[in-house]
């Protein structure tokens, strides 16, 4: 068994290993390094160390197990001689903590807005940059909400609405109401019990949970937490390397996922700014060269690369080759519905029915991608219009299906994509707490 004292000597980019997790198990990553979605310098600052703290609020526990290949996996040290790793506790990460202990009730919290204000104050500030930022001036981001207050109702009268039912079927499977949670990256960053809890509350509510690529709990253990006959979907992010997204797809229809999102809005990653603006500024805290400060605020230099890292930038994840010819591709490895998730005009849901798909989610990625895209509610009412008048549709429609998300905060907003034609839209999630 390899002793912390061995450990400590692998402490440079030349030689890195790391000490991760309760199975106290170390890992040589001197040559995933420069793979790393949240760059090297992070790993670096561990090097030789337990970098455990730093990595199980981001990762899946099995995660570098599985990216890492065997022959680096260097097996057991002996606990008690590994230096403990001090974190030092700010004031400001006191203060923090502070808010935490005293966040109100779930019962206090009336509406999103609420959760969003809540979410500020207690959450990490990586964390809420990471949430919270879109693409460069953020125009679209509001939009996304705006959007909603241009429609307005028309309600008739002496109706009998003694009882009402909003339940509904979403790709031919029961919600109790016409939204589901939508994928989104890191859910660790939010909670400690990240997607689980999402899992739990789909489960207590009856409607259906979208599981992300970039899930900060792995892909089974999201699953194996769900409740028998709990229906899930799966978001993809394809893959440069089309035999690790075959992989995915192929996991997930052998788990029992019952539609398959694919996101085609993500040829690169949005250029989020109030994400980067915090990374380079640990950067400039970390870095006595000051020369890579000025560069790095001019925008130019290897820090700002590496700063647009930790809010992660997979190269591989996404795949900026990815076109029509895919989806055909897809279309034969798995019998799961796809739908396309980020469409954005009429003219692709058109290509998306044309080719036989499921549905599209109309939808700019919450803003984080392209700027200045038209929010989803507007584009839903072309995609109507078009499927309608082009192809003879009627909406809502069972066999193809619209799904909206962006800037939905209240019921009546996912009344008035329902009463425009969707199927459901996505609420947007953005803490979570326990219930
Ligand atoms: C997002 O942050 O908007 C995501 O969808 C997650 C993500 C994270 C890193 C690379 C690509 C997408």
């Amino acid at each position: 068994m390899l002793s912390g004292k061995e450990v400590a000597q692998h402490d440079s980019k030349e030689s890195c290993w790391i000490i991760v997790h309760g199975e106290w198990h170390v890992y040589d990553v001197t040559e995933f390094l420069d793979e790393h979605p949240g760059g090297s310098k992070i790993i670096l600052k561990y090097a030789g160390k337990d970098a455990t703290a730093e990595y199980d609020p981001i990762h899946p526990p099995d995660a570098i197990k599985t990216n890492l290949p065997k022959e680096k996996h260097l097996g057991p040290v002996q606990p008690d001689t590994v230096e403990k790793v001090e974190v030092e506790t700010t004031d400001e990460e006191k203060a923090r903590l502070e808010r935490v202990e005293n966040k109100p009730a779930l019962a206090e919290i009336l509406n999103l807005h609420d959760f969003e204000y809540v979410a500020r104050q207690i959450m990490p500030e990586k964390a809420w940059a990471y949430f919270s930022s879109a693409a460069e001036d953020e125009i679209t981001m509001r939009e996304n909400h705006a959007a909603f207050h241009r429609i307005w109702f028309r309600p008739r009268i002496l109706r009998d609405v003694t009882n009402v039912d909003y339940s509904t079927k979403i790709l031919g499977h029961n919600s109790s109401m016409p939204i589901y949670i939508s994928a989104a990256a890191l859910g660790k960053l939010g909670h400690p019990d990240g997607e689980l809890n999402l899992t739990r509350a789909a489960a207590k509510h009856g409607i259906i949970q979208m599981i992300p690529t970039l899930a900060s709990f792995s892909f089974d253990e999201i699953v194996d937490n769900a409740q028998p006959g709990q229906v899930q979907f799966f978001q993809l992010y394809v893959n440069k390397n089309r035999e690790v997204a075959r992989r995915l797809v192929e996991q997930a229809e052998a788990r029992g996922i019952k539609a398959l999102f694919i996101t085609v809005d993500s040829a690169q990653l949005g250029r989020r700014e109030k994400a980067l603006q915090l990374i380079q500024d640990m950067n400039q805290e970390h870095t006595s060269d000051p020369s890579k400060v000025t560069k790095a605020q001019l925008g130019t230099s290897n820090v700002t690369q590496e700063a647009s890292k930790p809010m992660p930038a997979p190269s591989t994840v996404l795949d900026p080759g990815l076109c029509w010819k895919d989806i055909v591709w897809f279309k034969s490895i798995t019998k799961m519905p796809i739908i396309l998730k980020g469409v954005q005009c009429w003219e692709d849901a058109l290509e998306a029915y044309d080719q036989g798909l499921a549905g599209c989610v109309l939808s700019n990625h919450g803003g984080r991608q392209l700027d200045f895209s038209r929010s989803g509610i507007e584009v839903l009412a072309e995609c109507v219009k078009y499927l309608k008048e082009k192809r003879g549709l009627t909406f809502p429609n069972e066999k193809f299906q619209l799904f909206v998300d962006g800037g939905v905060r209240r019921a009546t907003d996912v009344l008035k994509a329902v009463a425009l034609g969707a199927t459901a839209g996505k609420l947007c999630v953005k803490i979570n707490i326990n219930t």
